[in-house]
């Protein structure tokens, strides 16, 4: 195990923490004496929301146990339900907006802090691979609609009609009545997010969705934004979260918890102070969110606003499905 000052001096001596002028993540600037003990985690560690974590949690662990990054896990692990059309709320299959476009939001982060993210991407079956090319191969962190659609396909994406016949017939149908009302049940709030830490101990995280159904087109979820859907620092945990992404935006949830547990909360307090900061100000009586989160010595968090809320944990070899505590009961 290494203890966090182990982990500076070790990373000072191997890299002076400096390449190509970009401070190492590990190095504080003002060298200051970090007295924090961080536990490393003792064993990889794959955990994702709902239960369609169960088989995207698999092939995570399959990467995993070739001896793959974190990154990389959660990568291919939350491609499984963005490629399943019969998941109506990620990828391909996902419901469409009050328009019938299918429009997906995703975001990657990786163990060196590095972030990539796609919003209001059309046409493009596997959103979380395109951020993962944002992230690795150009400048920035975010793309957005017909840009994104444009790198996408100068990246060899294939455009696809995302909108299956499942999907159009239920559209038609809501068409009938035209009545927008977030619901609280799993059955509009299937996004997937997913943490993993790899054999060499390293953390990283994604997140995947279409977002809510028939929402207005061209609105963007929290999903895509770094710090709301998702967050991953190396050096402490990461979080991810599941449900109507206004109220996640407002509280920037998923970077509040990792900036709690740097502070010493468990996953699971950090959670729980999340869920708290949302229902203290705003009516959660109708809508859902739940919250995961892992640290760096792979303790885990699960927490949501109502009950119902589930994910799955991949832990030494045993892939299993959980029910989350609630705030309401
Ligand atoms: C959104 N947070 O677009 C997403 C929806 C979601 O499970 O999580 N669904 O607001």
């Amino acid at each position: 195990m290494l203890t966090r000052r182990k982990f500076l001096s070790n990373s000072a001596l191997s890299s002076l923490a400096v390449a190509g002028g970009v401070l190492s993540p590990a190095c504080d600037p003002f060298n200051r004496e970090n007295k924090t003990e961080v536990k490393e985690a003792s064993n990889p560690l794959v955990i994702s929301t709902w239960k369609h974590g169960i088989p995207s949690n698999e092939v995570a662990w399959k990467v995993l146990q070739k001896g793959g990054t974190a990154v990389d896990a959660v990568e291919q692990g939350v491609r499984v339900p963005e490629g399943n059309p019969e998941n109506i709320s990620v990828g391909y299959g996902g419901l469409p907006d009050r328009d019938g476009n299918v429009t997906l939001d995703a975001c990657i982060m990786d163990s060196n802090g590095n972030a990539g993210s796609v919003c209001f991407l059309q046409h493009i079956k596997h959103p979380i691979s395109v951020a993962r090319k944002v992230m690795d191969e150009t400048p920035h962190v975010m793309l957005a609609g017909a840009g994104a659609l444009q790198f996408a396909l100068s990246k060899g994406f294939k455009k696809e009609d995302l909108l299956t016949e499942k999907t159009r017939q239920a559209w038609k149908k809501w068409l009938e009545k035209e009545e927008y009302a977030p619901v609280i049940n799993s059955e509009n709030h299937d996004t997937i997010g997913m943490l993993a830490i790899d054999g060499q101990g390293k953390l990283a995280g994604a997140c995947t969705t279409s977002g809510l159904a028939y929402k207005m087109q061209g609105r963007v979820g929290d999903s895509p934004i770094i710090g709301a859907g998702m967050f991953a620092d190396n050096e402490v945990g990461g979080a991810v979260d599941t449900g109507l992404g206004e109220a996640v935006m407002k509280t920037l949830g998923s970077f509040l918890i990792v900036e709690l547990m740097r502070q010493g909360r468990s996953p699971q307090e950090a959670c729980e102070e999340a869920i708290a900061r949302i229902v203290r100000k705003q009516n959660y009586k109708n809508f859902q969110i739940g919250y995961l989160a892992v640290n760096k010595a792979g303790d885990t968090g699960a927490f949501s606003i109502q009950p119902g809320f589930n994910y799955a944990l991949f832990v030494k070899n045993e892939n299993k499905l959980y029910d989350a505590n609630s705030f309401v009961k």
